[in-house]
């Protein structure tokens, strides 16, 4: 017996060194520790012993029990202790916080572009998208701007061949649309447009919105009142309006809108250049001539059309002060708004 517990204490000693995953101990701890394991099994056979063996047996079985268990408890700590060190390294620790992931946001242009549509939306007008790459007929003859015009002036246009052009404004969709549909109508006609020019106030490529509302009686009290809405609402305060008399081949009579500067609200500033105005869209009543190109009756209808130019919006709105900022793609600006 003595034999039987020395070999089975060597065995013991053995497997617990074999050992190398924490999940492997319960096994061990049934074979050799457990109520029915093999210590257990040894001490039952004790009472078959003589009577002066039996003392110094039982107290060897404890002694060799007790160094296993002991050997068991360090082995077990070990090993659960590297698990939890290597889990630092292959888990995910579920306490730390979430790594937040970048948000793209929308350029200004696009902000200001689809605020402005929104505004036009609400005062009744829909909304119309029509070719970057346009006819020549669109973009200029149907908008009472014949051959040889200043405005078409070859240092202006992106021409793609002879009648084929980049369009230098919305406009020719708002032609196209009087031409397939009858008045009343009240729509916009946003979108990119392309001139041959660029400096710190112009990019060969910006964006504009161009309106127009035709019916019977529509008079200059109503331009002036659906620009005085909208540019409330574009620059979220009443802002006074000035009207200068100007041209374009498409309306008679024409005005550009000045609105006070949005920075010093007319006392004069670097923005304004010391005027208090700031010059913000084209407008007027829209040419006979053009509902003629359109088959409009002039002596029936009447109408008025505008166009803004996006960028120049989005410039004074948020303060920058070179429009090519828009078109770097520089994070560090794009990610303010
Ligand atoms: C402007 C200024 C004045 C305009 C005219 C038309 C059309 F097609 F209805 F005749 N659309 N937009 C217009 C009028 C545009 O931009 C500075």
């Amino acid at each position: 017996m003595e034999q039987e517990l020395h070999s089975l204490a060597a065995e013991a000693k053995a497997h617990l060194e074999a050992l190398t995953e924490a999940g492997q101990l319960e096994d061990f701890r049934i074979k050799f520790l457990g109520r029915k394991g093999d210590f257990s099994t040894i001490m039952r056979q004790l009472g078959t012993a003589s009577k002066e063996d039996r003392p110094r047996l039982g107290q060897l079985a404890n002694t060799v029990k007790t160094e296993i268990e002991e050997l068991f408890e360090k082995k077990k700590s070990s090993l659960q202790s590297s698990a939890t060190t290597s889990d630092d390294f292959t888990k995910p620790d579920l306490t730390l916080p979430g790594r937040r992931p970048q948000t793209g946001r929308l350029h200004p242009v696009t902000r200001v572009l689809t605020e402005a549509c929104a505004i036009f939306e609400n005062l009744g007008f829909s909304v119309a998208e029509g070719p970057d790459v346009e006819q020549d007929y669109y973009n200029f003859e149907a908008l009472n701007i014949p051959a040889h015009h200043p405005a078409r002036d070859m240092h202006d246009t992106f021409y793609v061949s002879d009648s084929i052009l980049l369009r230098t404004h919305t406009s020719p969709m708002q032609a196209r649309i009087m031409e397939a549909q009858d008045p009343p109508l009240r729509v916009i006609a946003p979108g990119k447009v392309y001139r041959c020019d660029s400096d710190i106030t112009h990019t060969p490529m910006f964006h504009q919105v161009e309106g127009f509302f035709v019916d019977k009686n529509v008079s200059f009290a109503d331009l002036k009142g659906i620009l005085t809405v909208f540019t409330e609402k574009m620059f979220g305060k009443k802002l006074a309006l000035r009207f200068r008399p100007s041209f374009f081949p498409f309306t008679e009579p024409s005005a550009e809108v000045d609105i006070a500067c949005v920075i010093c609200e007319g006392k004069g500033c670097r923005v304004c250049k010391k005027t208090g105005w700031l010059e913000i869209l084209g407008s007027g009543m829209i040419d006979p001539e053009v509902f003629k190109m359109v088959g409009y009756d002039p002596e029936v209808y009447s109408g008025f059309a505008f166009g803004l130019g996006i960028e120049r919006i989005a410039m004074l709105k948020y303060g920058i002060d070179d429009i090519r900022l828009f078109y770097e793609n520089d994070l560090r600006f794009l990610s303010q708004f």
